[in-house]
């Protein structure tokens, strides 16, 4: 295992300037270092895309930036790494986790990329190195090569030893905890044909567990996209709730606008705010500048215009929803971690 803290000095040692990053819960630690380290700027993003487009624009004007991300995410890298690092010759160290499967994992998301990741990163133009999980010397040496080449540093579970935020960095949530108002529609919507759509992070999984008599789809992977799902399924004739995080509209939030465009259907989007992603270990997703009601209210939503905060409030407001495309946004604190839904209530393609 490396040194967390002992990596990230030799990173600053080494000119290092920025790390973009989608989180990714085997970076956990070294994210969680990045942020304590003064001398090394964490750069949030709301997607790989962004993480990647970011760095080209620091290393092209000089700076030294450094890439994280799951490997889930090199696909949203895709665009930026075949038109335009390929062929502008640019190059930073790229750190991507490969997350592996086993047969009856309920992590189906990964499934495809366990085996094929190798193919991907050649496809792109990459050789690959799985980043030293034991050698200081050698990972860091990996990681200067990388700069300057085309090969990505894989990241294997275990690499990093354990480091916890500074106090200073840690979220304080005085919400109720997202159980509260899941309960609140289990028992508001218990046996209706609305088809509720949980997000990639815990609101999914939160749902396997505080909404079992309402009709389910856990979208566990391609983070970024349950509300263009819903919008295809309302357009479909479906009435439709989705239920997601923060992180997770930010990621592709473009399809705001593309859902914005059409009024007439019964499509209901409820971001749960924690202010961070839960599932990848909690890591704070510095979101305090967006408006979340402000975006889907110029993106022609039907909004709610104040943020709620009480489940009181919630049933109040999601009780006198009319039909149409309506925007939600709702405060809410942690739960104790909850069991992932098993693979046969998630792998439902027809609803
Ligand atoms: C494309 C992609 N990038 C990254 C991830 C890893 N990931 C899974 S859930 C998640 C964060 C979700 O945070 P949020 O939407 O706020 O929900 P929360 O877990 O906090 O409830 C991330 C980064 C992923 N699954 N897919």
């Amino acid at each position: 295992m490396l040194d967390t803290k002992e990596f990230v000095k030799r990173l600053v040692d080494e000119g290092f300037t920025h790390i973009c990053a989608v989180p990714c819960s085997f970076a956990k630690y070294l994210i969680n270092e990045t942020i304590n380290n003064e001398k090394i700027e964490y750069v949030p993003c709301a997607s790989e895309a962004v993480a990647c487009s970011v760095a080209a624009g620091l290393k092209v004007a000089g700076s030294k930036p450094i890439v994280v991300a799951q490997s889930s995410g090199l696909t949203n890298m895709g665009s930026c790494i075949t038109s335009l690092l390929v062929p502008y010759e640019i190059t930073f160290p790229i750190i991507v986790s490969w997350r592996t499967y086993k047969e009856g994992d309920s992590e189906i998301q990964h499934k495809h990329l366990a085996t094929n990741l190798p193919k991907l990163v050649e496809a792109y133009g990459y050789d690959y190195q799985i980043l030293d999980q034991d050698n200081l010397d050698n990972a860091i040496k990996q990681i200067k090569e990388s700069d300057n080449k085309f090969v990505m540093n894989i990241l294997k579970k275990n690499t990093f030893s354990e480091v916890q935020l500074e106090e200073k960095y840690r979220l304080h949530l005085n919400y109720p905890p997202r159980s509260k108002y899941l309960l609140k529609l289990n028992e508001m919507y218990k046996g209706s044909d609305i088809v509720f759509i949980g997000t990639t992070g815990n609101t999914a999984r939160e749902m396997y567990t505080f909404m079992k008599d309402t009709k389910n789809f856990y979208m566990v992977g391609n983070m970024g996209g349950a509300l263009s799902v819903g919008l295809g399924m309302a357009k479909a004739g479906k009435r439709v709730m989705v239920l997601g995080g923060d992180a997770e509209f930010v990621m592709h939030m473009g399809g705001l606008t593309t859902a914005g465009r059409y009024k007439n259907l019964d499509l209901t989007y409820i971001v749960f705010d924690n202010e961070s992603n839960k599932s990848t270990g909690g890591q704070a997703t510095y979101q305090d500048h967006v408006n979340y009601i402000g975006i889907a209210k110029n993106c022609g939503f039907n909004v709610v215009e104040n943020t709620i905060t009480t489940v009181e409030e919630f049933e109040k407001t999601v009780s006198n929803l009319k039909k149409g495309i309506n925007f939600i946004h709702v405060k809410c604190g942690y739960d104790e971690v909850t069991p992932r839904p098993p693979v046969e209530a998630i792998k439902i393609n027809k609803i």
